[in-house]
């Protein structure tokens, strides 16, 4: 295994992987011929673009050939050694392991690897708090053991008071997910929800107001982590907002688990001490296979572990024999390295912008990501993201705080440096990355509109995305994807 690049175990590990593919696609291709096309295109796209959208990554090829499995095939609703179907050995094992190596890496007391994404691990978390908070407490007060056992009347008025839970989340425009009650998300629409957001001036998460702002709403759940927020949470100081108001503290670190993995985040910034559920996706800077997770304390453990049949079905079984291989790499010492280089290239990303005056959102960073204000450049996030696109360099359009184009053509491009780092790229090629976006930003000019600039349309100066495309193809070459995979 190379320091920061897809684990693999040397030149033996990725022929045997590439003989592994080529099988794969053979036989794909006797069946449907267009859909293995399809799968070696999308490994050329990926090989030939700089991608820099924070939250993709590149897993192993352990992790996606286990995916590729009968586990698929099988049922397994329940939990581990208590499933509603027979012949559940295998996936037990699976699910099992997949469930110690979370515990071991995160140090957590409980963990649950049955969610398929980030929002169902959301959803389980949720309805756990609500079940551990709400449900069992009021199905003592009216003297039954089991929601089955009570009348109509009673389930009602316990549905009511399920119903009937507050919510307080980071805003989906200062960084927060649209998971953490979003009004359009679920999470808006089960809970009665305030959002808080961060400092106009500074744009860093202003904890006082946090604190002023649950002591006037009182939440049942205060969630904590973000999807676009270029800065450290302090876990420690949310914890004590959430105690001071009786809260729970739910923090969901879909976007920075590897950091909390790789030991970068530790004391106050790692979520895991200090929340009572963290929930987190597998496959952004944790490099693992697309699903989700949650960890939980032994209080939350028992709703958490009922995820299935409360919010899930048939777990993918599949994906969680990839968690947990993923989980098993994460486990190894050079993870520690490649969370380090996420950050140091972030960082060197952040710095490449800034000596180019490029506006950052909080003015730099100090996680995985960077969020580019490209108002400074005249264009949109929508502008900014297609004119990226041109010149082979795949961001995604972000909203920033206060955003004035909204959450669809927003004023921001968000950066994030999990992936190239599992390229191997280091801080000299983040500084160029940043150069090379910031050539073609500079050269691209809004084009005219029935009524004004257009939002959406552009123009590039002649010759500036062929250039940028032929530079980043340079560096792509010197940190190839899947060293040694033909297809
Ligand atoms: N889509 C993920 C992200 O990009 O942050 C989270 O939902």
């Amino acid at each position: 295994m190379t320091a920061t690049s897809a684990p693999g175990q040397g030149a033996e590990y990725a022929a045997t992987a590439s003989e592994a593919y080529q099988a794969a696609l053979r036989v794909i291709e006797s069946v449907e011929p267009r859909i293995a096309d399809a799968t070696r295109k999308e490994l050329a796209d990926q090989r030939d673009s700089l991608k820099l959208i924070a939250s993709e990554n590149y897993a192993s090829p352990a992790v996606l050939l286990t995916m590729g499995t009968w586990f698929s095939d099988k049922y397994a609703e329940g939990t581990i050694g208590h499933r509603f179907y027979a012949a559940c050995q295998n996936v037990d094992t699976v699910e099992a392991l997949a469930a110690e190596h979370a515990r071991e890496l995160f140090g957590a007391q409980y963990a649950y690897a049955q969610p398929h994404s980030g929002i169902d691990a959301n959803l389980v978390a949720y309805w756990a708090i609500l079940a551990t908070k709400v449900e069992a407490p009021g199905l003592a007060e009216m003297g039954a053991k089991h929601i089955n056992d009570l009348s109509e009347a009673d389930w009602e008025k316990l549905r009511a008071k399920l119903g009937n839970q507050r919510l307080l989340g980071m805003s989906l425009d200062t960084g927060g997910h649209l998971t953490h009650g979003f009004r359009p998300n679920i999470s808006g629409k089960m809970f009665h929800q305030r959002q808080y957001g961060t400092d106009p001036t500074t744009g860093f998460l202003d904890y006082d107001a946090v604190a002023a702002s649950a002591r006037e709403f009182k939440p049942l759940v205060l969630v904590a982590g973000y999807s676009a927020y270029p800065r450290r949470v302090n876990f420690a100081k949310m914890r004590e907002i959430a105690d001071e108001v009786g809260a729970v503290l739910m923090v969901d670190m879909a976007h920075f688990a590897g950091l909390v993995a790789g030991k970068v985040f530790t004391g106050d910034e790692d979520p895991v001490p200090h929340a009572h559920v963290v929930t987190t996706t597998t496959h952004k800077s944790l490099r693992g296979p697309r699903g989700g997770l949650v960890l939980a304390t032994e209080e939350f453990a028992p709703a958490v572990d009922k995820g299935c049949p409360m919010v899930l079905g048939g777990p993918l079984s599949h994906v969680m024999a990839a968690k947990a291989v993923a989980l098993a790499e994460a486990r190894q010492p050079e993870f520690r390295t490649y969370a380090q280089a996420v950050a140091d290239n972030a960082q060197a990303l952040a710095d490449g912008f800034v000596k180019r005056d490029a506006g950052l959102v909080t003015g730099g960073t100090d996680n995985h990501l960077v969020l580019l204000d490209v108002t400074s450049f005249g264009l949109t996030g929508r502008q900014a993201e297609s004119a990226l696109l041109d010149a082979g360099i795949v961001t995604n359009r972000n909203a920033i705080p206060a955003d004035p184009n909204g959450a669809w053509y927003t004023s921001g491009i968000r950066f994030g440096s999990p992936a190239l780092t599992t390229r191997g790229f280091g801080a000299d090629e983040f500084d160029r990355v940043a150069d090379l976006v910031v050539e073609v930003l500079e050269n691209t000019q809004p084009a005219a509109g029935p009524n004004g600039p257009s939002k959406a349309k552009y123009t590039i100066a002649d010759g500036v995305a062929a250039r940028v495309h032929a530079a980043a193809a340079e560096l792509l070459d010197a940190n190839p994807l899947y060293p040694g995979l033909t297809l």
